[in-house]
């Protein structure tokens, strides 16, 4: 057995994390380490990022390509796709075709597809997820700095001395950023950390101040920071005057309305002390480091938001210097690279834009490409309306799951449902939007692709493979180019592996830029096969004047407008578009959970990451679960006018009233009604065309069923009668929920069909039912070991999973747990540990709760003392500081 350490980098969030695997190909087995020499993460890791080896599984996996559900070759579906693209085209035009990417493909694949979509088919029809995700952020960027560039660079957390978290769940969204802010915290007292959400999260651990705003009012807030920065003669007149424009209209535009502190304080319902205290200390401290995220960017006035915040940095020429600027965190692990090759369907490549006719044409000769599009696409939302309504025939997705991520995502099952030709690429074979695809293309996922990524500082890594390709799964990049070649491209799509795309990108943002573009990386238009295999992680531009990358940008005053200053832009600010009303009179908020990765397709393999927040749930205020008659641990039916889900409520003061929250991660895959994305609201900001997911008015009620159940059971199981069911994958059983309107009528009968199916070996069964009591148990064994288990009730106690789950680490099951599991009572000795906190060291919230009472524990350092918990990823720490 020969063990090889590779260094590459975590596919999941936009910190970019190094990882350093053992890998042990032979066995497909890999063992994961943070990478220590990474500046990113310097060796730390979050638990998504050291789950990593648990997710490689082939169990899944999409192998091969599937024609109409049917296993074929690569050469059959190649052909069907690129005949059928063509078929289309002949008919209806070039813009009845789009691809609809994702900013987790590697930056060669989505420079690929972006060439041969606008480059050779000709459309603008490229458009892909950053449009849910960053888009705002892009549009805000362009029209302040001329281009868009993230500033600033991790180093800046411990050169800070007040950090803002706008619309940011850094602690669970960017656990590693966020611990190190944790520490420049612990190391600098005089750091002041303000948390801006309308929700307290785990982010507020660190909070020195905490703003719950009124959903969708921050440009409120930061205009009446401009204000009031002005007024107290803060303002930095020489940098405006220097290096701005705009700054007169910004003052006319804030002489419109009152943002005095009270009226500020009002309108975004906060205290006027806290935001006078926010306030101040924005005026006192020159090195703030403001970061954002999706509070800011998914919103109708998603780009106005951006611009208010950039507006006081650019104002105060708090921009691109050592401890201060603005610094967007991007999500997924190559939203930067998607935004660098122009993957958004009014980009056009190289942060050029189709608004410049001389860079189409720029682009035009460099590609060598006859044919190119002359305008933008359809952006997503638009672009799944014109599948729907029969304008685009054909469309290939990769790597991103509409059928769950969109909003109104009903619409968009629809929408592909009626689509004449749908291909998805994906390295999983069931997913909600796969079910909907004409032809499957497997792609080869994290641990087999190889190329490069670049995180939210601008810092280009390598993704590297670790393993051989998953059955006969193919990178994205080389599926693409094969499609162009029998397209007829075959001269501009000529490559034969990643170096060679990344060489033309490389060289195509050096390609006449001159200072124009910020993105250049032209140093390595020429670098060798060998180099691009070792590249270490540098942070673009990458030129002849900076060969070792740039950590800053801006510090000089300079920026890529056409006057070379930065442009202060008028905001006035704007409510979200649907408020809440008499029918819907909540408002719904989405967003992520600490351990769980987008739509599921990976995270909820590893069991570990399953135990954290093992259903679908809603968090709402007291207040309001009195006023709709909510109880904790209930089901509730979430209606808005696009859709409906099912989640469990969870009662917490962390949620304004009027607000609730729900998780965007499960799927049909994983539940019978927790797709929240069918409810979400499609409008969105008229300039960036992001969609609005922080925001729809929503109604809520108690969702009452005859009976309520749970199923552990070894083998997966298929379940889908009940109304409400919800899967999750444990290390050594499939959890099941369930809850039904109709009691079965034969409960032995219903029991055994659901926990043997069609293959009852021999197997030992159990069962007691009291009909009076409305309860129901059932257990089955086979060689000594639990094989699964039912309880059931119409009344509504059941009992604890916890212990039930830990009968499923033993070989063998005493007689006293057999009864125990008749009377569906915890058996004496056998520790409940409650819903695990630590994802890393498995430890519960009741252990931590006891461990706290016993030993009188004060702060999370003991408590890790005490039970390592907390003391690996630092994602739980949160967690436990509220238990304490
Ligand atoms: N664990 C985990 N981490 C992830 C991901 C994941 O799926 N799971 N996905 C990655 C991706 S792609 C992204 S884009 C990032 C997203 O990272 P974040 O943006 O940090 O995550 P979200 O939970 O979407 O939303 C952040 C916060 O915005 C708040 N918010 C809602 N409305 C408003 C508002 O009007 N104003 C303000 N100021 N705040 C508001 C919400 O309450 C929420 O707490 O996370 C990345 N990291
Ligand atoms: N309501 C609401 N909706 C949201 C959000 C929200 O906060 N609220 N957030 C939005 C944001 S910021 C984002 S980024 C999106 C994310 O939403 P999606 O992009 O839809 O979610 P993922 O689960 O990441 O989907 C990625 C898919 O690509 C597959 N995949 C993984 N690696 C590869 C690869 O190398 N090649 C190929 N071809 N496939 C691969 C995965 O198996 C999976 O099916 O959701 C958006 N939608
Ligand atoms: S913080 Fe976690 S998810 Fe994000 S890159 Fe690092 S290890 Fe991966
Ligand atoms: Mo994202």
């Amino acid at each position: 057995m020969r063990i090889k350490t590779i260094q590459t980098t975590c596919p999941y969030c936009g910190v970019g994390c190094g990882i350093s695997a053992k890998v042990d190909d032979a066995n497909r087995h890999i063992k994961i380490n943070g990478d220590s020499s990474h500046p990113a993460n310097f060796g730390r890791l979050c638990s998504k990022g050291s789950e990593l080896g648990e997710t490689i599984e082939l169990k899944g996996r999409l192998l091969e390509p599937k024609i109409y559900g049917r296993e074929t070759s690569w050469t059959e579906a190649l052909d069907l796709v690129a005949d059928s693209l063509k078929s289309v085209i002949a008919k209806h035009g070039v813009n009845a075709v789009a691809f609809y990417g994702s900013g987790q493909l590697l930056t060669e694949d989505y420079y690929v597809a972006n060439k041969l979509m606008k480059g050779f088919i000709g459309s603008g029809n490229m458009d892909t997820n950053s449009r849910l995700c960053m888009s705002s952020s892009v549009a805000g960027h362009k029209r302040a700095f001329g281009g868009d560039v993230v500033p600033n660079c991790y180093e800046d957390f411990e050169h800070a001395d007040l950090i803002l978290l706008i619309g940011s769940n850094a602690a669970w969204c960017h656990p590693v950023s966020f611990q190190r802010i944790r520490a420049a915290k612990e190391a600098n007292p005089n750091l002041k950390v303000v948390v801006i959400d309308p929700r307290k999260t785990a982010s507020c651990d660190i909070a020195d101040l905490h703003l719950p705003l009124a959903s969708g009012a921050d440009a409120i807030l930061f205009n009446g920071l401009f204000q009031f920065l002005h007024a107290h003669n803060k303002l930095d007149l020489n940098f405006i005057e220097n290096h701005t424009e705009g700054f007169e209209a910004v003052l006319d535009g804030l002489k419109l309305e009152n943002y005095s502190i009270e009226n500020i304080a009002n309108r975004c319902n906060l205290e006027s002390e806290d935001v006078q205290q926010f306030f101040n200390w924005f005026a006192q401290n020159e090195k703030t480091l403001s970061l954002y995220s999706q509070g800011i960017n998914q919103s109708t006035s998603g780009t106005d938001k951006v611009n208010a915040i950039l507006n006081c940095h650019l104002a105060t020429a708090r921009i691109g210097k050592i401890g201060c600027g603005v610094f967007s965190l991007t999500g997924q692990p190559n939203a930067m690279g998607g935004r660098e090759v122009g993957g958004l369907a009014h980009q056009f490549a190289a942060h050029t834009d189709f608004s410049n006719p001389d860079e189409i044409d720029l682009v035009s000769r460099f590609w060598n490409a006859p044919n190119i599009a002359q305008k933008g696409g359809f952006p997503a939302i638009e672009l799944f309306d014109a599948i729907h309504d029969g304008k685009v025939k054909a469309v290939w997705i990769m790597g991103t799951n509409p059928v769950v991520s969109l909003p109104n995502a009903d619409k968009v099952k629809e929408a592909l449902k009626r689509c004449e030709f749908v291909v998805v690429s994906d390295c999983i074979a069931q997913t909600d939007t796969t079910a909907l695809a004409h032809v499957l293309l497997p792609a080869q996922g994290w641990s087999e692709k190889d190329g490069t990524v670049t995180n939210s500082e601008r810092c280009i890594s390598r993704q590297r493979a670790l393993l051989p390709a998953a059955g006969s799964a193919k990178p994205d990049w080389w599926i693409l180019t094969q499609v162009a070649r029998r397209l007829g491209f075959g001269q501009a799509f000529h490559y034969q592996s990643p170096v060679e795309i990344f060489r033309e990108h490389a060289a195509l943002s050096g390609f006449e830029n001159k200072g124009k573009r910020a993105f250049n990386i032209s140093a390595l238009a020429e670098i060798s096969a060998k180099d691009y295999d070792n590249f270490q992680p540098t942070q673009w531009g990458i030129t002849k004047d900076s060969p070792n990358g740039t950590a800053r940008f801006f510090a000089d005053g300079k920026f890529f407008t056409k006057s070379g200053k930065a442009q202060l832009i008028p905001i006035t600010p704007r409510l979200p578009v649907n408020l809440p009303d008499e029918n819907y009179p909540l408002i719904l908020n989405t967003g992520r959970i600490r351990d769980q990765w987008h739509t599921m397709t990976r995270t909820a393999i590893a069991a570990k990451l399953n135990q954290h927040k093992p259903e679908p749930f809603v968090e709402i205020h007291s207040e309001d679960a009195k006023r709709f008659e909510l109880e904790t641990n209930q089901l509730a039916k979430i209606e808005s006018r696009w859709g409906l889900m099912l989640a469990r409520v969870q009662i917490t003061n962390a949620q304004t009233p009027g607000n609730i929250f729900v998780p965007m991660h499960w799927t049909a895959q994983q539940s019978s009604a927790g797709r929240m994305g069918a409810l979400v609201n499609p409008v969105f900001d008229p300039i960036s065309k992001q969609p609005e997911s922080k925001h729809t008015p929503v109604k809520i009620s108690p969702f009452k069923t005859a009976w309520q159940g749970f199923v552990l059971s070894r083998r997966e199981l298929v379940i889908s009668e009940p109304e409400y069911w919800v899967k999750n994958k444990g290390e050594y059983f499939y959890r099941y929920e369930l809850a039904g309107n109709q009691s079965p009528e034969n409960l032995a009968d219903w029991a055994r069909q659901m926990l043997c199916a069609n293959e009852c070996i021999a197997p030992q069964w159990q069962e007691y039912s009291d009909v009076a009591q409305g309860n129901y148990r059932a257990a089955r064994f086979a060689d000594g070991r639990l094989e699964s288990v039912l309880f059931m009730t119409t009344t509504g106690e059941l009992p604890s999973r916890n212990w039930l789950m830990s009968l499923f680490t033993q070989t063998e099951i005493t007689k006293t747990e057999q009864l125990a599991l008749l009377t569906g009572e915890l058996s004496k000795g056998v520790e409940d540990v409650g819903t695990i906190v630590c994802a890393c060291f498995n430890v519960g919230e009741k252990t931590i709760q006891q461990a706290i009472e016993k030993h009188s524990l004060k702060t999370h350092q003991e408590v890790g003392q005490c039970l390592k918990a907390g003391t690996n990823c630092g994602s739980c720490v949160p967690e436990i500081k509220a238990l304490l």
